[in-house]
């Protein structure tokens, strides 16, 4: 094991240098491996989901899974434009948030253009705009027990209500976003109004939409029924989804 790591960039030979505890010789390699091993360690979780551009979007985006969530509560927010609804962020923070539309439209804003994978097998390209959920986090500020951030939705599928969760990883991940705006208009209901996650590197099913409350947890075992996101729980889908 390499305990102590250090990248010294020159022009012909790069040295790794470190204590390799069997030896305790620094680590020699050439350019070529160098640029591997950079390679891979930006290849990992923390890499950017390939962006497009304007022209690549989707004429269609499909919606699916819930198109309306269908409840007195929703409709009652949905008949006010959403000018009642708030974000609700709380669990393991220090300061519990509750946010409205306008406020969350006022933070530093990220748009993207990305594309969905659904495991159901199509695809679409869109623009996706929003604040970093970093920018909340930092705003709530995150306990040391918080491990997991909990997207609780306003839909059920039966009895059951939506959730999807995600690691600190994928929650500090700079692409990772709420998204109240889809190719430059204001998310309409089918597609997850008025607010929605965007986690760019992993499948169709974890982006959470007709968000409601985020939870940061220690574990996810006291919620739902523990795997971590409603089709986990269901049908067995991965909870790590990555693409
Ligand atoms: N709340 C909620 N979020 C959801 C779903 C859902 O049914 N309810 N479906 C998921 C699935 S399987 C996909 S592919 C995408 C679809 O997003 P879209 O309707 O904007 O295309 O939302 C995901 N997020
Ligand atoms: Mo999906």
């Amino acid at each position: 094991m390499i305990t102590r790591r250090t990248l010294i960039l020159g022009t012909g030979t790069v040295m790794l240098a470190g204590c390799d505890s069997f030896t305790d010789s620094p680590v020699l390699l050439s350019a070529d491996d160098a640029n591997r091993f950079l390679q891979r360690s930006i290849t990992g979780r923390a890499a950017l989901a390939k962006q497009y551009r304007p022209d690549q979007r989707s004429p269609i985006f499909r919606v699916n899974g819930t198109a309306n969530p269908n409840t007195p509560e929703y409709y009652a927010l949905a008949a006010n434009r959403f000018a009642d609804w708030r974000l609700r962020v709380d669990g393991l923070v220090a300061r519990p948030l509750s946010l409205s539309l306008p406020q969350i439209q006022s933070l530093p804003q990220r748009a993207q253009i990305t594309r969905h994978d659904c495991v159901e097998g199509w695809s679409a390209i869109g623009k996706w705009q929003g604040p970093q959920l970093a920018t909340l986090l930092r705003l709530a500020g995150l306990r040391d027990t918080a491990r997991y951030l909990v997207f609780h939705c306003a839909d059920r599928f039966g009895a059951l209500p939506y959730y999807e969760s995600i690691d600190l990883v994928d929650a500090f991940h700079p692409q990772t976003i709420l998204a109240w705006a889809l190719n430059d208009r204001t998310l309409n209901i089918g597609h997850g109004a008025p607010l929605r996650l965007r986690v760019e590197r992993q499948l169709g099913y974890k982006h959470a939409k007709y968000l409601m409350r985020i939870e940061a947890v220690a574990s996810l075992a006291g919620v739902g029924q523990g795997k971590g996101g409603f089709w986990e729980d269901t049908n067995g889908y991965e909870w790590y989804a990555g693409i």
